[in-house]
């Protein structure tokens, strides 16, 4: 596994001047966003709690509060703590920070749903085609590949389908899952930063070799990848890439 998440760093142009956040940029913050307001919130609200727990802790006299603080009774808004203002205050604060939580959120995930908008992008839109139990890649020229082969710092557009049963298509190393559905097609997209091999894995559970439908994504400069797309022109067939076990039915009926 550890061969998947080591890059090999290449020096390129940046992705179309830094305009373009790939979707594991955006899933990353999403990420920290909510870690550290969670924390913050986890932290206000337990010392908060603690605190009064020690001031108003029991000492041995049956209340000591009972005359300075008016106890409120099931179904009464407490009173105390400036006439219930901090109750109000407290769900006011709540009510913004996931509201604002709920629309950031929305409009994050809406721009990896639908992908950059970039004028004069260069074209790379492979479609993907799942089957018991393997992946091939489709590029535009109908060249077929059991490895998806992408240039760094380009935007890859997927069309994904699958040729029997559903299945799911996911690279984790840039977050990227879209349904494999027969007759449908589903898109996705991500920008690879560095050059390297990472794995792609199915993830809906689809017969004995589900555990076993893996393929490699190569991330190559931008130059390889042109060199080495102009040599497939009008050429159809699985290359000789050596991951053409991926496509084999297993014979040890392993579990999924
Ligand atoms: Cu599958």
């Amino acid at each position: 596994m550890a061969r998947y998440l080591v890059p090999r760093h290449t020096p390129g142009p940046p992705l179309h001047g830094g305009d373009v956040r790939a979707p594991a940029a955006v899933f990353e913050s999403i990420f920290e966003v909510f870690l550290v307001l969670g924390a913050l919130v986890g932290v206000v609200v337990v010392t908060y709690t603690l605190y009064h727990a020690v001031t108003y802790r029991a000492t041995g006299e049956s209340d000591p509060y009972a005359d300075s603080v008016a106890r409120p009774v099931l179904g009464e808004l407490p009173s105390g703590g400036a006439g219930g203002r901090k109750v109000f205050l407290s769900l006011g604060i709540s009510a913004v920070i996931v509201v604002s939580l709920i629309g950031w959120t929305y409009a994050e995930l809406s721009y990896v749903d639908d992908g950059p908008d970039i004028e004069g992008e260069e074209d790379i839109r492979i479609t993907v085609e799942g089957y018991q139990f393997g992946w091939t890649f489709v590029y535009p020229n109908g060249y077929e590949s059991a490895t998806l082969r992408v240039p760094r710092n380009r935007i890859v557009r997927l069309d994904v389908t699958s040729r029997d049963v559903f299945h799911n298509f996911g690279i984790p190393a840039f977050r990227v899952k879209a349904d494999a559905i027969p007759g449908q097609t589903t898109s996705a997209w991500f920008t690879a930063p560095e050059t390297g091999t990472y794995e792609v894995q199915c993830y809906e559970l689809c017969g004995t070799g589900h555990s076993l439908m893996t393929a490699e994504v190569e991330v190559v400069s931008q130059g390889d990848y042109r060199a080495w797309y102009a040599g497939t022109d009008n050429e159809t067939g699985t290359p000789n890439d050596g991951n053409a076990t991926a496509s084999q039915t297993p014979t040890g009926g392993e579990p999924a």
